[in-house]
């Protein structure tokens, strides 16, 4: 068998609302989409979307990537086992230049083409006993008034977590709105806080005393300097949460981490990779580091792709932050993946048939 064709497509996604990055203001999310095909006819997706504002590459990088791709993997002949590793083709995979969006959305495609040429879910290839069903948490934005307006909602529909930016207002602010959410969500919901980098170590340590009474899941990423968070989870006890850091931190370093932080938040298509980031996710695990799968304004390719991994590590499973889908109105394919309630049902979300939308996709 070999991999007849490698389609790249570009897409061009309306959004419910525009999304305020760092430093700008996006309209659109526009990304890729790999479509590998074998001459048996099985074929395999995979979504390569950097995030403007957040990833460190950008779409015109990956594009070059992908192209570089197609001209090296079609015609490749693939064996039997050759989504494990170790032949010509998933040797592609370990080419350290890649881009991590590129990367994994070239190791999506290929173990979704092996999935479906054994007519098995993508986490079944992968993991012995993969989760049937997920636990979500809901992402609220916007003022605080409609934040606390949502929370009876949130509270019916049965989430078990909530999170929030925080370090966007000032701290007074932040503070009050974090009081009143832990007041009103009581114990059964978990408050989750990201500050994306926004505090200086005073700042966070303030931020720290004042929310004080609060119980909280975790702070992610509270500091601009990173360096002197084992400092602040020391002197003020917070569960922390790695994101950002997380880019730089591989199987071999991530046990450095696991003396000051509570929980490592997984951005696939922002790591890159794929198999190997359940690897790191069950690592995680064993430090007591706990895992937390998260998606970051994907189409829905790159969120199967996040649920299957999340489905395949091992132990409890958190609830992913797989939220931000809510906000890409109109997906590539439909019908759309189901994570706007507050569980996921994984052999829906990764293998229900759906059709592509192709006035959204144009292949370059
Ligand atoms: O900082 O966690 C972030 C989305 C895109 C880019 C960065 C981030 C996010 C999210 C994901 O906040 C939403 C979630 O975790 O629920
Ligand atoms: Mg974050």
């Amino acid at each position: 068998m070999r991999i007849s064709s490698f389609g790249v497509f570009r897409y061009k996604l309306p959004l419910t609302e525009p999304l305020e990055m760092p430093r700008r203001r996006l309209y659109r999310r526009e990304g890729l989409l790999l479509r590998l095909a074998t001459d048996d006819g099985d074929v395999g997706w995979g979504e390569a979307a950097p995030l403007p504002g957040f990833s460190e590459e950008r779409l015109q990088q990956a594009t070059r990537e992908a192209f570089k791709l197609k001209r090296i993997a079609t015609g490749r002949e693939l064996d039997d086992q050759w989504f494990e590793g170790g032949d010509d083709f998933s040797r592609l995979l370990d080419d350290p230049e890649l881009s991590a969006s590129t990367r994994f959305a070239l190791e999506q495609a290929a173990w979704m083409l092996a999935a479906e040429q054994r007519d098995e879910p993508v986490p079944r290839l992968m993991a012995e006993n993969p989760h049937e069903t997920l636990p979500l948490s809901r992402l609220l934005t916007g003022e605080p008034d409609d934040i606390l307006d949502r929370l009876k909602d949130v509270k019916e529909e049965g989430f078990r977590a909530v999170k929030i930016k925080v370090g966007r207002r000032s701290l007074d602010d932040e503070i009050e709105l974090v009081e009143k959410l832990g007041d009103r969500l009581g114990p059964g919901v978990a408050l989750r806080l990201d500050a994306n980098r926004a505090w200086t170590p005073d700042e966070a340590r303030r931020f720290a005393d004042g929310i004080a009474e609060v119980e909280i899941d975790y702070l992610e990423e509270p500091l601009e300097t990173p360096d002197a968070l084992p400092a602040l989870a020391e002197d003020t006890g917070l569960p922390l949460a790695l994101d950002e850091t997380m880019r730089n931190v591989s199987l071999v370093t991530l046990s450095e981490h696991a003396d000051y932080a509570d929980a490592v938040v997984l951005k696939p298509t922002v790591l890159g990779g794929f198999a190997g980031l359940v690897y790191l996710a069950d690592k995680a695990t064993d430090l007591g580091l706990r895992p937390v799968w998260s998606s970051a304004y994907e189409a829905g390719i790159g969120m199967m792709g996040v649920v299957a991994l999340a489905a395949c590590a091992k132990g409890e499973c958190f609830p992913l932050g797989t939220d931000t889908y809510r906000w890409i109105e109109q997906d590539v394919m439909r019908p759309r993946i189901k994570v706007d309630a507050a569980t996921t049902d994984v052999e829906e979300a990764v293998t229900v048939k759906r059709t592509l939308n192709g006035h959204l996709l144009r292949e370059v």
